[in-house]
């Protein structure tokens, strides 16, 4: 009966990337090969964060440990993790990690045909206490014919194939778009495969909650100010929203993307151009969030029309339900 066939039908996320690709006849299957390089990775991560008490691995960069061993920190030591398991693929020519400075550009013996940026272990100022973090990654196909460049991926959103995060949580969480809506996978560890648990998610059309570091408030500009205004002091008869704000990305995105309502990281008088990153944290959440019927903009417009110049480039981000991030649109139209 259904409930059986529920436990012995796992559709882990190979076999729905390759339902997905095969509706996609041009397909080579490269796209499968990437992600499930992308998924080593994340559970690497995943083990490492799980132990990272234990195994002292949350040491500063440089350190040693009682063995006298090199320790590393568990962002450094993911990025290596996700800049090998990428450039191993042989999928990927260009990576963007927010951990190095430059690009790295794939030797051309190991190339392949898309480009990934990441942020291979967000929020890391919360290791140590526990609270949850992630991996953010974004992937761009590389323009045919011609030598990889920084142009390759300095691309509006919009372009992106693909988009996900890893939340390493209570449990495991992979979710992932690749332009047909957006999809969970919960890591089942006795199998050590990603499991969808979460179809097609849905952001609902408003929420109840807004997520915002209230500590910035003095230097925040006049849209999102009396925006946070309206969601304490509601002036259409509707009950205030609730605050909620963990500081680390990937959850206050997760939790946002389930249970609806606004994630803003505006603009103030010290970071005008906001703290988030527009490669690797603002544009793969924006795109989750569009392809769950959600929105992102960034004050002045849809956060995946953006062009970057550079890299490391910065933007304010306001995501989440449709209809709370229109409100903070309005105020911003309001403005001009
Ligand atoms: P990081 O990339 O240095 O970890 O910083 C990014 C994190 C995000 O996860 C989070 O949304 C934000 O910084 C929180 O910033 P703040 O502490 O200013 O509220
Ligand atoms: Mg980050």
């Amino acid at each position: 009966h259904a409930a059986d066939a529920h436990r012995t039908d796992l559709m882990t996320i190979t076999r729905f990337v390759l339902n997905e690709q095969s509706k996609h006849p041009e397909s080579r299957g490269d796209f499968t090969i990437l992600l499930s390089h992308i998924v080593l990775g994340c559970k690497f991560v995943c083990t490492a964060v799980n132990k990272a008490g234990l195994a002292k691995l949350i040491g500063l960069a440089g350190e040693t440990n009682v063995q006298g061993e090199e320790q590393k920190k568990l962002d450094v030591l993911s990025n290596e993790v996700f800049i090998k398991a990428l450039v191993s693929s042989g999928r990927t020519s260009i990576l963007v990690s927010e951990e190095d400075e430059e690009a790295t550009i794939v030797e051309k013996s190991k190339r392949g045909r898309y480009c990934v940026v990441f942020d291979p272990l967000d929020g890391s100022s919360n290791i140590d206490c526990g609270v949850s973090i992630g991996t953010i990654f974004g992937i761009y196909a590389l323009n045919d014919g011609h030598e990889p460049s920084l142009d390759d991926v300095l691309q509006p959103g919009k372009n992106m194939l693909a988009a996900g995060y890893c939340m390493y949580g209570s449990s495991c969480t992979l979710v992932l778009s690749t332009g047909g809506g957006v999809n969970g996978f919960t890591l089942d560890p006795s199998l050590g495969e990603f499991i969808l648990t979460h179809p097609d998610i849905k952001i609902p059309k408003k929420g109840k909650i807004y997520s915002v570091n209230e500590g910035n408030a003095k230097n925040w500009d006049g849209p999102t100010a009396k925006y946070v205004e309206q969601c304490k002091f509601p002036k259409d008869g509707s009950s205030p929203k609730s605050l909620r704000y963990i500081g680390s990305m990937v959850a206050d995105v997760h939790r946002t993307l389930l249970y609806g309502g606004i994630f803003l990281y505006p603009a103030d008088k010290k970071s005008p151009n906001g703290k988030l990153r527009v490669l690797y944290e603002v544009f793969p959440m924006s795109f989750l969030m569009e392809q769950a019927g959600g929105q992102a903009f960034t004050g002045k417009q849809r956060a995946l029309d953006l062009v970057p110049k550079k890299i490391h480039e910065r933007s304010p981000i306001f995501l989440g339900s449709y209809d709370d991030v229109e409100e903070i649109k309005a105020l911003y139209a309001a403005e001009e």
